[in-house]
């Protein structure tokens, strides 16, 4: 049974009687993974864990700048995410520019008005008292740097022609967790938003239809006086099982 969804085969989906043709797969030696002894392996595991953790979502934000470096990096450790048949669904727009930033703001906060005043149910919104959120956006203009995160459902092929795009939500979650974590290893804070609906992204932002906005990703110096809402995280033994 060949496995349609496998990358070296899908070019098979057209002729399923004929041999798979894998003229295109090229093989090289596993050379970046490192093996390490159990006892490093625990202490790395423990020591990722404790730096993940200390990770908080940031609704405060100063306007001091961010290196570009860093963010390009982060941006690059998103692009090694896994992503279905390799086609890596995502486009990232990096936005520091002031004018931009108040049109995002402006249209953001029309939805989350229109949220909060009329769409969000009531139990919506008990969800999100904890949370002390409203639909006042000011860090959209004063942390100086937006990632506007794009699904692209469909792609092209190398010969130009559309293609569609596998696992594409998955594939930028996953992606998108890679980015938030490098921000937060590298130092900066950020607010995963996501006004809903954020089809104004691709008007302001200039994207292709086949481009769907995933998430607003708010990045920054967290504001001095930050203060986040005293909340906790499940135990393992509340979000796992084990057979
Ligand atoms: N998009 C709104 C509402 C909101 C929804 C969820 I689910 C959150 O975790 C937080 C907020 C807003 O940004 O305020």
């Amino acid at each position: 049974m060949v496995d349609l969804w496998d990358p070296l085969t899908t070019n098979i989906r057209d002729e399923r009687n004929s041999e798979p043709d894998v003229s295109r797969a090229k093989f090289v030696p596993l050379s970046t993974y490192r093996e390490y002894p159990v006892d490093e392996m625990r202490q790395r595991a423990t020591e990722f864990y404790r730096e993940v953790n200390r990770r908080r979502t940031v609704r405060e934000f100063s306007d001091r700048p961010v290196d570009r470096a860093v963010i390009d990096d982060c941006l690059r450790a998103a692009g090694t995410a896994p992503s279905g048949a390799n086609l890596q669904p995502w486009h990232f727009v990096v936005v520091t520019d002031p004018d931009i930033k108040r049109q995002i703001r402006g249209a953001a906060e029309v939805e989350e008005r229109e949220f909060y005043e009329h769409r969000a149910p009531k139990e919506w919104l008990e969800a999100l008292e904890p949370l002390g959120t409203d639909s006042n956006k000011p860090f959209l203009e004063t942390a100086p740097t937006l990632i506007a995160i794009f699904v692209q459902n469909s792609g092209r092929s190398p010969d130009g022609t559309s293609m569609k795009h596998y696992y594409a939500i998955e594939s930028v979650g996953l992606a998108s967790g890679i980015l938030i974590t490098g921000l937060h290893h590298a130092g900066l804070a950020t607010l995963t938003h996501t006004p809903s609906p954020m089809g104004f992204l691709n008007e302001i932002l200039g994207r292709p239809p086949n481009e769907r906005p995933f998430l607003l990703l708010v990045v920054g110096y967290p504001a001095a006086d930050a203060e986040v809402p005293d909340i906790g995280r499940k135990s393992l033994d509340d979000y796992v099982t084990s057979v």
